[in-house]
């Protein structure tokens, strides 16, 4: 073990921090804003807490530091592990297979293959920092054999793992050809945590199929084998959150009001404004919603004088070909719509393809009338929640596909199944018509539910089952 160990110690494959450098040349650390670290801040501080991951450049082989009261432990990648494990097992194979094969997985044994090399070099960074007896909490799918590799070499520690994304149903999961070792790789856990129930029922069955373990949510059991003892792993639903009051206090600003107001007039005062935020990607439905914006304005349902389309397409994944290729029919399909119905002063869509600073977000969320979030697949959607958060003045309706995560908790909104075109036209029609006192009613219920379950609610919830999960082995004559 190194000289440092750390009781409570988070992986994921980026670090909370990015690293700018400024035109001097000197680097420095900036915290990277996400719910996430908001989340885990406070426990981290409190438990003496270590972050371990990558730093969001290649090749950069970094000794570990503190920044803001958090020991952050660098784990290096190559350009080739970029390649193959990244861009190639994660987001090429596994990020389409979990979101129902919207875009064909690639199968590539060397991807595989680096992809394993990576996640042991993860959990031996990991084991090497990690005190007798610590909580590991491991983040999402490209660090799914972690749990195994970690209890193998450190059988004392109490390991979590949480899927930020979906997880398939077994008609499609069995399709890949590591689909044993991702079980197994998983079940090193203690408690598995997932978005949705449909996504815990998918894994148990998956493992039921798979190994013919006994499952009875939310347990399955995992039969000993050799020198290791049988062992019970919890598999749940945990909807992740938002730091909502953060993000109440950030949309009450005087400033972000008035920039809210000044988008409106940029615009050119249009009767309604719709918004679309999302990373390029194809499981985020662009393409639909671009679709039905644009055949409501072909039948003359709607024009470019009373209703504006504000579609912020945050660069995503620029080097995997397929978003490359998503990227070109977005912008065609914009330039067309356009095209076709803009004048000299009305544009049908404001289109921005760059990331923002979190409170011209706050500022979009504010001005927009109608929020369309028309997901195919997501774990998810907190964009979805942080529109709610950001309404305290109970208005604007909220448009989300029944395939996000979130819709199965924000029952207020309006549900839609993005596949059906003439169903989302209808959905856009009824939002924008929809009176005042129906999206005040609505409005206020989201909002009750996004505040009862914040980030910090989410992350102390599944700590807890962690928690519980070690008074049962102990119960069990474990360690
Ligand atoms: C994965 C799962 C799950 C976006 N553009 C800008 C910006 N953002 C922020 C949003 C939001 C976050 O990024 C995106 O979160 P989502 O949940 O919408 O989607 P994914 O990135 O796909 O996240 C998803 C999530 O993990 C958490 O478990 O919900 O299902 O796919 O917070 O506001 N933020 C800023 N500028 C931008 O331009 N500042």
């Amino acid at each position: 073990m190194a000289d440092e160990s750390y009781s409570f110690v988070v992986v994921s494959n980026r670090l909370p921090v990015d690293r700018v450098v400024d035109e001097a040349g000197n680097a420095s650390w900036k915290q990277s804003p996400g719910g996430l670290v908001t989340a885990l801040e406070p426990v981290m501080r409190a438990a003496d807490g270590a972050w371990v991951g990558w730093a969001g450049q290649a090749d950069l082989d970094l000794e570990p530091f503190d920044n803001a009261g958090i020991r952050i432990v660098p784990v290096p990648l190559s350009e080739s592990d970029l390649e193959l494990y990244y861009e190639g097992f994660s987001n090429d194979t596994l990020w389409p297979l979990y979101h129902d094969v919207i875009a064909q997985p690639s199968y590539h044994r060397e991807w595989w293959e680096r992809y394993v090399q990576v996640n042991r070099r993860f959990a031996e960074a990991v084991a090497g920092v990690s005190a007798p007896g610590a909580t590991v909490w491991v983040q999402d799918y490209q660090l799914q054999l972690v749990p195994a590799m970690l209890r193998e070499a450190r059988p004392d520690l109490l390991i979590g793992f949480f899927n930020h994304i979906p997880f398939p149903a077994y008609g499609l999961y069995s399709q890949l050809p590591w689909r044993l070792q991702i079980i197994d790789g998983l079940l090193g856990a203690d408690v598995v945590g997932f978005q949705r129930v449909a996504d815990a029922g998918n894994f148990s069955r998956a493992v039921r199929r798979l190994r013919g373990y006994t499952t009875k949510s939310p347990v399955i059991e995992v039969p000993g084998v050799d020198d290791a003892p049988a062992r019970r792993v919890i598999a749940k639903p945990f909807p992740i959150s938002i730091d909502v009051a953060g993000f109440q206090e950030l949309a009450s600003r005087p400033e972000v009001q008035e920039r809210a107001r000044q988008i409106r007039e940029d615009l050119g005062n249009p009767k309604t404004i719709m918004l679309g935020v999302d990373r390029l990607d194809y499981t985020k439905g662009i393409t639909h919603r671009l679709k039905a914006f644009g055949e409501l304005l072909a039948d003359g349902s709607l024009s470019v004088e009373d209703v504006t389309l504000v579609q912020v397409a945050t660069p995503s994944r620029e080097r995997v070909e397929s978003y490359r290729q998503l990227r070109d029919e977005i912008e065609l399909a914009v330039g067309r719509i356009n095209g076709d119905y803009g004048t000299i002063s009305h544009q049908a869509i404001s289109y921005l393809h760059h990331g923002f600073p979190r409170e011209e977000m706050a500022a979009l969320y504010l001005a927009a009338d109608v929020m369309l979030v028309t997901a195919l697949r997501d774990g998810m959607n907190l964009v979805a929640k942080e529109y709610v958060a950001a309404r305290s003045d109970e208005d604007g309706v909220l448009i989300l596909s029944e395939f996000a995560g979130a819709s199965d908790e924000l029952r207020a909104a309006l549900l839609v199944n993005p596949h059906d075109i003439d169903g989302l036209k209808d959905t856009i029609l009824r939002a924008i018509d929809m009176p005042r006192h129906e999206r005040r009613k609505r409005m206020h219920s989201l909002r009750k539910k996004v505040a009862e379950n914040d980030v910090s609610h989410w992350s102390d919830s599944f700590l807890a089952t962690l928690r519980r999960a070690r008074r049962t082995r102990a119960a069990w004559g474990g360690s």
